[in-house]
């Protein structure tokens, strides 16, 4: 069958009519956003207020050797003022953040626009008087607590460059991340409660701070009130210093390309790379795309379960929500604690009007039973949305059924750390969604399908290839932090002139797209992007390890597992203890996210005569799929495969 042939799901005819965008604003919206983007943007660059208002829209270049992207390049503003300040006058009562702990026994919090312009100021005060002004990079290693909040925007408030490190990640990670933005300061807090255990945040990054300079500083916020240890002149304590702090900071006059904030992300070289978005495309993209995709309309409530640590927790908790004068939910636990009910309580307790969410904690709560989600009242929400992969059919119409009662349109969106915002949804209000595809270009976004090898541009209806972006968008990132000719190659080298997004799409007859996957070397772990290299690095680190090769494999929770094919020493004798061994080495060297599902011995890995490991070989083999090897003339010796399959893992 194909794709066009099953069911769509039109929306309601109260949904089209009460939206920002239905069907007919959406096609010209979107012919006049592509025809003339000039004034498109400079339109919408009014979404948020200027200091100095910009003169010049739009000034790019996708050519290999000159890359640069510059949106609003002109333009002065401040996006903690954008965020805060402009919304006092009128909302200063208002609730801005919702914040829910992990643990529904402690009450919840409303920080209203009034309390967000103190804690703020506050917090940029704390920063300044730690040294901390304009440019200078501070990491942000904190639980989801609402101080994680006032960190990023105390940040922009003074012009330092935030750069948020996942509190799962481990104090190696953080050391890296700290030494590779030559951070002054390292935010963080006692302890991070998740699921009723806690980690020791604080613990982590005394252990971390070991392999950084003297001169790092470490402002820490108290969650628990955990004991921890305590390094005089270097610790400094937030709560103490919040006390006697001004509640007052004028907001620093940013130039609309002045960094906003790095993000490390992995790619499928090398080491993770810090994605530089700058201050004024950013937040006009993020605001928008927030406002339509979601369908925010004045006096919503708005729940992004994402963690502040990945994108989605930047662009739809924080800054895209609270440009709008939004009240966006801060969730500091998981979905499955106390039970497998919590969002649903979480939905019904605050009355939450649009739900955000990865289709990994779908499908892990699918499992679980519709019994969890009888008890809540869902009727309030109005718009359901998916993030971080590819969406199966099965979950998605658990999402549209159980949850959304059949009501709710699914925003399925498409985008990556390095787009900044949304690239491809479908709209509440305007397009008949089907399940699992991301449907729609956003405004601006001008996608192309390109035959992988060739590179030609695939013309009509249907078409599968290589996923590209012809031109630039306010929210793309701008550069890799300190390395723009890597910036260059990773995006702009394989396929010259069009910006490559590393996933793989098909377009169907109906001219609608669906995202297939990565293409490259990045898997994609319950929603986290995972270098396999860094996996491969990590696991090569430990004493026992000759060779390592990961790939990622289909997992019916996770989306995708991490199947490693391990190589050891000369002399070294496979064991299940040396496996528990290796998965807690990359705990340790990565963190919890990337320990290895499945841990394969190796005695050799297929490789061509030139040494070059084959990879689509050990993917298949992971599938368990090596039916179809394809192409295996090239290989060296033909007899390690026969070993690889014989000794697979996984026989699904
Ligand atoms: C926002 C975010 C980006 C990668 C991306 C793609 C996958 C994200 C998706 C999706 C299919 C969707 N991805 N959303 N695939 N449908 N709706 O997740 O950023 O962590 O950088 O990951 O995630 O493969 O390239 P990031």
């Amino acid at each position: 069958m194909s794709d066009t042939a099953e069911k769509t799901y039109p929306p309601s005819d109260a949904m089209a009519a009460g939206a920002h965008v239905n069907a007919d604003a959406y096609t010209r919206m979107y012919d006049a956003s592509i025809s003339d983007p000039d004034g498109f943007w400079r339109e919408q660059g009014a979404r948020v207020d200027w200091i100095k208002p910009f003169s010049t829209v739009k000034d790019v270049d996708f050519t290999l050797g000159n890359v640069h992207i510059n949106w609003y390049a002109d333009g002065e503003l401040n996006v903690s003022a954008n965020c805060i300040d402009r919304h006092l006058a009128t909302r200063g009562d208002q609730t801005a953040i919702i914040w829910e702990p992990d643990s529904p026994e402690d009450g919840a919090l409303h920080i209203t626009y009034n309390d967000l312009h103190a804690n703020t100021c506050k917090m940029a005060n704390i920063l300044r008087d730690m040294g901390v002004g304009k440019g200078d990079r501070v990491i942000i290693y904190m639980p989801m607590i609402p101080e994680a909040a006032y960190a990023m925007l105390a940040c922009a408030r003074i012009g330092a460059i935030h750069s948020i490190v996942f509190a799962g990640f481990s104090p190696d990670a953080l050391a890296a991340r700290v030494n590779g933005s030559e951070a002054k300061v390292v935010i963080t807090a006692d302890q991070a409660p998740r699921g009723g255990r806690n980690t020791a945040l604080k613990t982590n990054a005394d252990q971390a701070l070991l392999h950084c300079k003297d001169t790092v500083k470490c402002l820490v916020v108290k969650r628990t009130g955990a004991q921890t240890t305590w390094v005089d002149g270097r610790d400094y304590d937030y709560n103490a210093l919040a006390a006697e702090a001004s509640a007052t900071c004028e907001p620093e006059v940013m130039n609309a390309e002045d960094p906003l904030f790095i993000l490390y992300t992995s790619g499928s070289t090398g080491m993770p790379k810090g994605v530089v978005h700058t201050t004024g495309g950013y937040l006009v993209y993020a605001a928008m795309t927030h406002e339509i995709t979601f369908d925010y309309h004045d006096g919503d409530i708005y729940w992004c379960t994402a963690d502040v640590g990945w994108v989605t927790g930047h662009s739809y908790i924080v800054y895209g929500p609270l440009a709008n004068g939004a009240t966006t939910l801060m969730f500091e636990g998981v979905p499955t604690y106390p039970d497998a009910s919590r969002f649903w309580q979480v939905c019904e307790k605050h009355k939450v009007n649009q739900f955000y969410t990865a289709p990994t904690a779908l499908r892990a709560l699918m499992g679980k039973g519709r019994d969890f989600v009888k008890g809540a009242d869902l009727s309030s929400l109005k718009v359901l949305g998916t993030v971080g992969e590819p969406i199966n059919p099965e979950a998605w119409k658990w999402y549209n059924e159980v949850i959304g009662g059949g009501r709710c349109p699914i925003v399925d969106t498409w985008w990556q750390t390095e787009t900044g915002g949304h690239l491809m949804t479908p709209l509440p209000g305007a397009h008949a969604m089907k399940p699992g595809a991301a449907m729609k270009p956003f405004f601006g976004v001008k996608p192309v399908v390109l035959e992988p090898t060739s590179a030609e541009v695939l013309q009509g209806d249907p078409v599968e290839g290589v996923l590209c972006i012809a031109d630039s968008w306010p929210g793309q990132m701008r550069t890799i932090w300190g390395d723009h000719e890597r910036f260059e190659k990773t995006y702009f080298s394989d396929y010259p002139g069009y910006y490559f997004t590393g996933d793989g799409c098909k377009r169907d007859e109906g001219g609608d797209y669906w995202i297939t996957g990565r293409v490259d070397d990045v898997i994609n772990v319950s929603g986290h992007r995972m270098g396999t290299a860094e996996v491969e690095s990590a696991l090569v680190a430990h004493g026992k390890v000759a060779e390592a090769a990961v790939v990622g494999y289909p997992h019916d929770i996770k989306g995708q597992g991490i199947y490693c094919y391990v190589t050891l020493m000369g002399g070294e004798e496979p064991s299940e203890e040396l496996r528990v061994e290796l998965r807690n080495w990359v705990r340790t060297e990565i963190g919890p996210i990337a320990s290895p599902d499945l841990i394969q011995w190796a005695p050799g890995l297929p490789k061509t005569r030139s040494g070059k490991i084959m990879r689509r070989i050990l993917r298949k083999i992971a599938e368990d799929d090596f039916g179809a090897l394809g192409d295996t003339s090239t290989l060296a010796e033909p007899a390690v495969v026969d070993d690889l399959i014989e000794n697979r893992m996984n026989r699904s």
